[in-house]
């Protein structure tokens, strides 16, 4: 009977290769845009938590970078000790993958999970682009035999296809616990990393292929104005002055697009009329650097 009515409550750890859509697959989970997204690889640079609610029972997920080898840079061991973080507080992890592929990289993630795999779903992500879904079986097949996942499940994180079927599993795989988040609370992260994040995204789209790592966006302060308005005032922050120039664009073009595009979703968020004012701005090696690291939110390694 005190089993019945007891709750469950439970971590887990979203982890992939970058750009396989763990990211969509949170925020398909959640039912909210808490993580952003982008066509881009590289685009999570924090752990993530997003709640999820079933009754009295709790799912915190957390979403984490796209797991990669270079470990050059300061950014990249932050990144990569974010995953760690995640996997080392988890009760149960998502290993994502993309359609029917299995690269060396996913493999290398399986060994990194280790004895956790027996507590990892693989998620089999993207089956939207497959018109035939029977194509998949023998790739599932082959994955079920070779590694002891708790289990397999093919979705669309785009789509929302079989997402049911993995809510099902998460729920059957949690600890007994009470619910750690109040009812409403769907994250942790304040509506400053919000908003930054949010331009960052759209920037990423735009910047990607000039600007691969060495764009952050920090938010100065936020305000009310006498309109009612909400004033937003964001730094763009570089790491060359040569890139500058491509991010305003000809005429201030891309920045007004980017200003455009964030704006709109700023608004959603904050559910008031928004005001942006960006800025861009030179910070050399801030992505090398502890103290910069630190000022613009990543914790300590
Ligand atoms: N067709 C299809 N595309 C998807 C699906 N899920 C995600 N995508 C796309 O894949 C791209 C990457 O998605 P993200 O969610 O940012 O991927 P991620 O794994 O979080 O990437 P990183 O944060 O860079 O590691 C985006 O263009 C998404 O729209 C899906 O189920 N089907
Ligand atoms: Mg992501």
């Amino acid at each position: 009977m005190t089993q019945k009515n007891s709750s469950h409550c439970g971590r887990i750890a979203i982890v992939g290769r970058p750009n396989v859509g763990k990211s969509t697959l949170l925020n398909a989970l959640v039912g909210e845009k808490i993580s952003i997204v982008s066509s881009k690889p590289q685009t999570t640079r924090h752990g993530i938590l997003g709640v999820l609610n079933r009754g009295t029972n709790q799912a915190i997920f957390v979403d984490t970078p796209g797991i990669q080898r270079d470990r050059k840079r300061l950014l990249h061991r932050f990144m990569g000790r974010a995953i760690r973080n995640a996997l080392d507080s988890s009760d149960l992890a998502l290993m994502v993958v993309a359609g029917n592929r299995f690269t060396r990289e996913d493999r290398r993630l399986t060994e990194m999970l280790g004895q956790r795999l027996t507590r990892t779903l693989l998620v089999v992500n993207k089956v939207d682009i497959f018109r035939n879904k029977t194509k998949l079986l023998p790739f599932l097949e082959s994955l079920s035999r070779e590694f002891p996942f708790k289990a397999l499940i093919p979705l669309s994180a785009l789509t929302g296809e079989n997402l049911g079927n993995l809510v099902d599993e998460i729920f059957k795989g949690l600890p007994q616990g009470e619910a750690i988040y109040p009812q409403g609370v769907y994250t942790d992260r304040g509506i400053q990393f919000r908003a930054a994040e949010i331009i960052r995204e759209k920037l990423t789209e735009v910047l990607h292929q000039e600007v691969p790592y060495g764009l952050t966006v920090e938010i100065e302060h936020i305000e009310e104005n006498e309109k009612g308005q909400v004033v937003v005032h964001a730094l763009i922050w570089l790491e060359r002055d040569s890139q500058k120039a491509i991010a305003i664009g000809k005429q201030g073009q891309v920045l007004k697009e980017v200003g455009k595009s964030s704006r709109r979703e700023l608004r959603t968020l904050m559910k008031k009329r928004v005001h942006l004012e960006l800025w861009v701005k030179v910070r050399r090696h801030w992505a090398d650097s502890e103290r910069e690291l630190k000022r613009f939110g990543f914790d300590s390694l």
